[in-house]
């Protein structure tokens, strides 16, 4: 009895600790602070860019740059040999409909390697070399089910198959477990030199850095299109997948689900959850640098529209859900919002209104598509139908 109670007690301290802290938080449009953002097109010396030779040649790279000193790392592109080992096969996996592949990737550096297993289903009656969505999983490893006992909505294999794409799946913690203490017991054992530096790698750069090893992976998988191989991650997870197509172009689409602070949303609305509160709660996601910017969002020399803008000319698809104020719907909107001026260098128009669509709402046939689910914060069968769609429409496919 006595347990139970103090059990009781335990309980109710943790939530409403847990209420307070998000209470803490500002939810009121009338406190967002007056912010101006870095102009996404001016160049450190001064200069406006003004097509998209000058972007990719002097913008971009300087931005790429600024993500990497002051966030997420760098994210090093060397090593010494990689070994991709087919563990397990099923060509008629699905009742017959895809062929399931399980790849061990072994990247090797300096005497150590990391290992990441890799599942994938590829569409038997489809056309191929196949189109792909690649998930970083930073859910259970039993959502990315290769013997299909567990079937998720947060990466519905049997949907992508039917409507002709592969899909594959990697689990955060092959890369860095999703711990402070345990982080550097993935990808950053290659890179050991990344831990002292300021601006090092850290967990969310290592989880990209993998996805990037998996993308290595499908240039020689001859059943996957990796011309058409989109990145999808929600949440902590979609943070991650902005900034592995944001350094990796051979992303030809990214998809961030509930990516929220650090992800999609712009840092400077204060709105939601913050600088501060993200790198107390989570200090192994991002570089040392990013701890200065602690309730200082206003010095930040980027901000979120800037990293939107590095994917471009490349498709990206952002959502939020309604009930998911911690990830700032609107602050996302207006990421993307600010992130047209370089979609617009390509003479790429968006169709994004000047205000957010309506919840359930979605914006498909444009190079930056969104849409505010109603619900909670969670990666659901509305999202993939519209994965799917924008993929669909973006890599020129009919939509069913
Ligand atoms: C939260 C965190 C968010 C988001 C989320 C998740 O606790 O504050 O930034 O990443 O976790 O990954 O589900």
């Amino acid at each position: 009895m006595r347990a139970s109670v103090f059990a009781f007690i335990f309980f109710i301290s943790v939530a409403s600790g847990k209420a307070q802290d998000h209470k803490e938080s500002n939810y009121d449009e009338a406190k967002v602070p007056q912010y101006t953002l870095p102009d996404v097109l001016r160049t450190q010396a001064g200069k406006t860019v003004t097509n998209k030779n000058q972007w990719e040649k002097a913008r971009r790279p300087e931005v790429l740059r600024l993500f990497e000193d002051n966030i997420y790392g760098q994210l090093p592109t060397d090593y010494d040999s990689i070994r991709y080992t087919l563990s397990h096969e099923n060509a008629k996996s699905m009742n017959g409909k895809a062929h399931l592949k399980e790849v061990l990737i072994e990247v090797f550096r300096h005497g150590k390697s990391v290992k990441i297993n890799l599942v994938l289903f590829i569409p038997n009656n489809a056309l191929k070399p196949a189109p792909a969505f690649l998930l970083i999983n930073n859910r259970g490893k039993d959502q990315s089910d290769p013997s299909r006992t567990v079937k998720s909505e947060f990466w519905p294999a049997e949907e992508a198959i039917e409507a002709g794409y592969a899909i594959a799946a990697f689990h955060v913690s092959d890369l860095a477990p999703d711990d402070p203490k345990l982080f550097m017991n993935g990808a950053l054992q290659l890179y050991p030199e990344q831990l002292s530096a300021d601006n090092g790698m850290r967990a969310i750069g290592a989880w990209a850095w993998g996805a990037s090893r998996v993308m290595d992976y499908f240039q020689k998988d001859p059943l996957i299109d990796k011309e058409r191989v989109a990145i999808v991650g929600h949440s902590r997870g979609g943070k991650a997948s902005l900034w592995a197509a944001a350094q990796d172009e051979r992303f030809a689409l990214c998809i961030t689900n509930c990516s929220g602070s650090t992800g999609a949303k712009l840092a400077r609305r204060e709105f939601g959850e913050r600088i501060r509160r993200i790198n107390s709660s989570f200090p192994h996601w991002f570089n040392t640098n990013y701890k200065k910017f602690n309730d200082k969002e206003s010095l930040l020399p980027v901000d979120q529209h800037m990293l939107i803008g590095l994917i471009a000319p490349r498709p990206l698809y952002a959502t939020n859900a309604t009930e998911d104020l911690w990830a700032d719907p609107k602050g996302t909107f207006l990421a993307l919002k600010n992130a047209e001026d370089v979609y617009n260098l390509y003479r790429l128009k968006s169709a994004l209104g000047p205000e957010p669509p309506a919840p359930n709402s979605v914006i498909i046939q444009s190079p930056l598509g969104y849409h505010n689910s109603i619900g909670i914060h969670n990666m659901t069968a509305f999202d993939w139908n519209n994965f799917i769609k924008f993929a669909d429409y973006h890599f020129k496919k009919k939509s069913k």
